[in-house]
């Protein structure tokens, strides 16, 4: 489509849109009332800047379904992303979105390559996680086989990827190193197996990780960028050219914002990534700030695809962890901490990657009347503090307990984390 026609598109669906939140969310239609603003006050794609911002806040504090639009019977299908407290955010999808969604996703894949002759691999963990079933239907939308491998068993996967000839994976860019090291050690070469294309997300990567994992897999590795509260995998992915992703912007329209000021940026500069969803049933959001920081990149692209392209996310304005491709809120350990008698609320979150896995190490002192000498039982609280956390964060971090007193009190802001990837 030519860039004049995208726009009138989006500017249709802005207003549809707008219509649609106002009269099916109380959230919505409270905001707009109260910034005066009538569903055929927006008319052109030009006019979203009058819109309110959503935060993730917003769909916390109205934690599970507040913000869904249409009725319970029309969902299909939920997925949940961690909160920064113990709720997790909630998404509700209708039949329509799964639809737009694995449209999207192929529309990806073909991007990259991927037709029905492949064989697919989904190593994107399966659940409430939207990586894994996202992948999923989108491979079986464009007609290519699926192989539901999900994470873990890394070295299972590896044998199905040399006995069924798979050609095809997504994963995280993390767990793809791991791969590549895990077969080293099962001694299977490049040359044995068939993999040539890798849909890569989910977590930060740079271009050094992207030459790594092509050398040692043998495949082209593209990228893939999603958020669960948009959709999951899908919004945007490289196309051959590599340079900068496609952003799926009939769906989901970006804009940049500065994080302080909230006032929308130039094309070209650096800034938070902001989606409004355009087509979405289950829980259409008006100028979600994805936390994200990125910039949309001028002119057209030499694959000839229209649609804007963003560069990689080149960090956030919170402090999000995402580790082992989870995301991960440092208060959200804060307050399995806080809430633990025997702890002091001092601790410092180490994340480091050893052999290509992200691995968490949790530093925290334990109050003098719980201190003893016997290793047992120093054990047992390390490992008590590692299954609540477990339970909140959905992965397992080490525990190193410290005498209280040991971590550096600071005057301004502590320096709680100490990520030592070079990513
Ligand atoms: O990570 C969806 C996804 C799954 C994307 C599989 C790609 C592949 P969430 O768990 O909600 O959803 O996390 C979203 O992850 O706001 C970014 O900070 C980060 N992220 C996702 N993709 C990329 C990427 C999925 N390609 C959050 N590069 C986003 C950098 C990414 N960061």
């Amino acid at each position: 489509m030519s860039r004049e026609d995208i726009r009138e598109l989006q500017g249709r669906r802005l207003h549809k849109i707008v219509d649609y939140v106002y009269h099916n969310v109380p959230f919505y239609r409270n905001k707009l009332q109260e910034m005066d603003i009538e569903p055929d006050d927006i008319q052109t794609i030009d006019d979203i800047v009058r819109l309110p911002y959503t935060t993730k806040q917003d769909l916390r504090d109205n934690y599970p379904y507040g913000l869904q639009a249409a009725p319970q019977s029309e969902i299909v299908r939920v997925h949940a992303s961690s909160g920064t407290t113990g709720n997790p955010t909630i998404v509700g999808y209708t039949r329509k979105d799964i639809g737009v969604w694995s449209e999207c996703m192929s529309r990806c894949l073909t991007a990259y390559g991927i037709t029905r002759e492949d064989t697919f691999s989904v190593a994107y963990g399966y659940g409430l996680f939207t990586g894994g079933l996202g992948a999923h239907y989108g491979v079986e939308n464009l007609g290519a086989t699926v192989v539901p491998a999900s994470t873990g068993n890394t070295e299972k996967h590896l044998r199905l990827i040399r006995d069924l000839g798979i050609t095809g994976i997504a994963c995280t860019p993390s767990y793809a190193l791991h791969l590549a090291e895990t077969m080293g050690k099962l001694g299977i070469r490049k040359e044995d197996i068939k993999l040539r294309i890798g849909a890569f997300g989910a977590e930060p990567w740079t271009e050094d990780m992207r030459r790594e994992i092509e050398s040692r897999l043998g495949l082209q590795g593209f990228n893939i960028y999603g958020l669960s509260e948009i959709m999951g995998p899908c919004v945007s992915y490289e196309c051959e050219c590599k340079h900068g992703s496609h952003i799926c912007e009939d769906h989901f329209f970006p804009e940049i914002i500065d994080p302080e000021t909230l006032q929308p940026l130039p094309r070209g500069q650096q800034g938070e990534l902001v989606f409004t969803t355009l087509t979405k049933e289950g829980m259409p959001l008006l100028r979600y700030r994805t936390r994200d920081l990125c910039s949309l990149m001028e002119g057209e692209c030499e694959c000839g695809r229209t649609a804007v392209r963003m560069t990689r996310i080149v960090g956030r304005s919170d402090d999000m962890l995402i580790i082992r491709g989870i995301n991960v809120f440092p208060s959200q350990i804060e307050s399995v901490i806080l809430s633990t008698q025997e702890f002091e609320p001092q601790y410092q979150l180490i994340v480091d990657r050893i052999d290509n896995l992200d691995r968490l190490t949790v530093r925290v002192e334990l109050r003098n009347e719980f201190m003893t000498d016997l290793l047992p039982e120093l054990a047992a609280l390390e490992h008590k503090l590692a299954d609540k956390l477990k339970s909140v964060l959905s992965i397992r971090a080490k525990v190193q307990l410290l005498p209280q007193g040991t971590l550096e009190r600071s005057q301004g802001k502590s320096k709680r984390i100490i990520d030592n990837r070079k990513i």
